[in-house]
């Protein structure tokens, strides 16, 4: 299938429109939607604007005024996802775009989603309704990165986030046992990472990291939703433990990598996970090639001999990097594979 400039630039203008909802869909996928009259005049546009509300494709069906809407079956939709097939909190989108009878629809992506998974498409070309998949594909599949990557490979999109010292350390002994964690981060990291916390759906830690810290692994600091707390107790050293966090917790004993993660994606619809340590939880997922994004804070700090835990190291380069006042923020992306 070739594509014309102008499928570009209409395709282009709905990424655009879809980036609209960033921040207030998720876990849902951003969505956007252009319709086009034959002239080539732009008639609606729509994005899915928030979790739980009308997708992309209502939003762009109900911009179009009264006087253009008899130009539906000359007109071609725009859609940066396959429109649904699924009754969810809205009906689905591809008995809509049937109803209103456009002549073609083009799509950038399949929905993975196993609700969906071809058949928006299927249900619109037994419509009769033309259907041209896979214009700007790539940009789509980036776009909603975690959502595509858990839905296809069935499992959380996975992101670990650790802070280090400049000499690759990740906490230091203790002079006084009940001061917690060695602290890298500042108030306004912190701060970040309670909003890369609000993004997710669960949070992992280990054993020992609850044992010596008594995370809270909540919000506190931004505002949004706590993700489900997820604590990996390899070696039962949780067993006659109790704390406020545990109540709260999924607890995983010593069981593979990942049959866990599926188990999590299917069985608690899970799709994002954020893994916040000790290094050598990290370190299995890593080992595993079980990640997808990595977020490193290194402060100036050199902790010298003074260290106590060897933080994780990854095999890649990063992809980015912030100054946060003197922490500096690397950030690492496995390749895509697909
Ligand atoms: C579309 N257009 O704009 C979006 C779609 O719970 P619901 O009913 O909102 O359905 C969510 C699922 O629908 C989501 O997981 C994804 O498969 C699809 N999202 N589909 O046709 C949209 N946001
Ligand atoms: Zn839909």
């Amino acid at each position: 299938m070739t594509f014309s400039d102008s499928d570009i630039a209409y395709m282009k203008r709905a990424l655009d429109l879809a980036r609209g909802g960033a921040g207030h869909v998720s876990p849902n996928p951003m969505v956007g939607a252009v319709i086009v009259a034959p002239d080539g005049r732009i008639i609606g546009e729509g994005w899915h604007r928030r979790f739980g509300g009308p997708h992309a494709e209502v939003n762009a069906v109900r911009s179009v005024t009264d006087a253009d809407r008899h130009l539906f079956p000359e007109a071609t939709m725009y859609v940066t996802l396959e429109p649904c097939s699924h009754y969810g909190k809205t009906p689905p989108c591809a008995l809509l775009l049937k109803e209103c009878g456009f002549a073609r629809v083009v799509v950038a992506c399949g929905d993975p989603n196993p609700k969906v998974a071809g058949r928006g498409i299927a249900i619109l070309r037994d419509a009769g309704i033309r259907v041209d998949e896979g214009l700007l594909r790539d940009e789509a599949y980036a776009l909603n990165r975690p959502f595509m990557t858990a839905h296809r490979l069935r499992r959380p999109y996975v992101v670990l986030k650790w802070a280090q010292s400049s000499d690759g350390f990740m906490d230091a002994v203790r002079t006084d046992e009940s001061a917690g964690a060695y602290r890298f981060s500042t108030a306004l990291t912190s701060q970040i990472v309670h909003r890369r916390r609000a993004m997710v759906d669960a949070i992992a830690v280990g054993a020992r990291t609850v044992l010596a810290d008594n995370p809270r692994l909540d919000v506190r600091l931004v505002e949004g939703r706590a993700p489900q707390p997820i604590v990996f107790d390899r070696h039962g050293l949780l067993r006659d433990v109790t704390s406020p966090l545990l109540d709260r917790a999924i607890l995983i004993g010593d069981e593979n990598l990942d049959t866990v993660l599926h188990s999590l994606y299917s069985d608690h619809g899970i799709t994002s996970l954020l893994v916040e340590g000790g290094a050598s939880l990290l370190r299995s997922f890593i080992d595993a090639g079980l990640w997808d994004d990595a977020f490193v804070e290194v402060s100036p700090e050199r902790l010298g001999e003074k260290w106590v835990a060897k933080a994780p190291s990854l095999p890649d380069v990063p992809v980015g990097c912030e100054y946060i006042g003197d922490n500096m923020i690397l950030h690492y992306e496995a390749p895509i594979t697909h």
